[in-house]
């Protein structure tokens, strides 16, 4: 696969459940009345992945169909690498947005440091492109047109909204239809409770291996967090920073003089 140049702007669309996935299919096709939409996603499941970067092996690139039959790219690289390639000269021309989703599964509050749905859009905003990540608060996907609607509505709002530094939002979306939505919350991120569980077996050969397994995760349904938006069955939009300091801490941490002696 050469490099390609897209005649119009367009709109990235990448996930991280695969290219397969049916939510990429659903919010491709409401992206389209907005504009060009160029989907580049991974290959496989790559939930959980993280910002992850590709180094020690080639990345390939190859036409592949969505869950619908419409045609996109597929990659062997993880999500915020698609976005890389797409950024990085894969695509002659920048995208005016890039989305990632319709995730299966909420990414809320501590969620997002694994999240790859969140990295890919993470990986936008490192090139300065904006980004919107969006998730549906559910493991069954009933209602993705739901998010996919809002999420193109945000996406055209997005695209209007004209500034130099790039804009992350996280989006979660409750699982039901459009008219049970009780409304929009801008939120911050709150805290997840994880319920996991090391599985350890024995392989046939007698060799221990494990499993991170266990219960799915709760969360603090706090007001004001995304966590609290979504139990009260409110869409969830968080405006996100990659900036990970943690600013209350730093006079304290000049205060321990950690010049020495050491
Ligand atoms: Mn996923």
């Amino acid at each position: 696969m050469e490099s390609f140049f897209p005649q119009s702007p367009y709109i990235l669309l990448t996930n991280d459940d695969g290219i397969h996935a049916p939510g990429l299919a659903k919010l491709a096709q409401r992206l389209r009345a907005l504009r060009t939409v160029l989907v580049l996603a991974p290959d496989q499941n790559w939930s959980a992945a993280g910002h992850s970067k590709t180094m020690h092996k080639p990345l390939r690139v190859w036409p592949a169909r969505l869950e619908d039959g419409s045609e996109g790219l597929a990659s062997n690289g993880s999500p915020s690498d698609c976005v890389a390639l797409a950024l990085l000269g894969l695509v002659q021309r920048l995208p005016e947005l890039v989305v990632s989703g319709i995730n299966l599964g909420a990414n809320v509050g501590d969620d997002l440091t694994y999240s790859g749905t969140v990295a890919a859009a993470m990986e936008a905003v490192i090139w300065g492109v904006s980004a919107i990540a969006v998730s549906l608060d559910s493991s069954e996907g009933r209602h993705p047109d739901t998010a996919a609607r809002f999420a193109a509505y945000l996406a055209g709002r997005v695209l209007e909204y004209k500034e130099d530094k790039p804009l992350l939002l996280n989006v979660n979306v409750p699982d039901r239809p459009a008219e049970e939505i009780v409304g929009v919350q801008i939120t911050k991120l709150g805290h997840r409770l994880y319920r996991d569980a090391l599985v350890t077996r024995v392989d046939p050969r007698g060799r221990a291996y494990y499993w991170i397994g266990g219960e799915p995760p709760e969360g603090i349904p706090e007001e004001g967090t995304d966590i609290g938006a979504l139990a009260q069955g409110y869409i969830s939009v968080t405006p996100i920073l990659l900036d990970l300091t943690d600013y209350g801490r730093l006079a304290e941490l000049k205060r321990w003089n950690l010049a020495g002696p050491w």
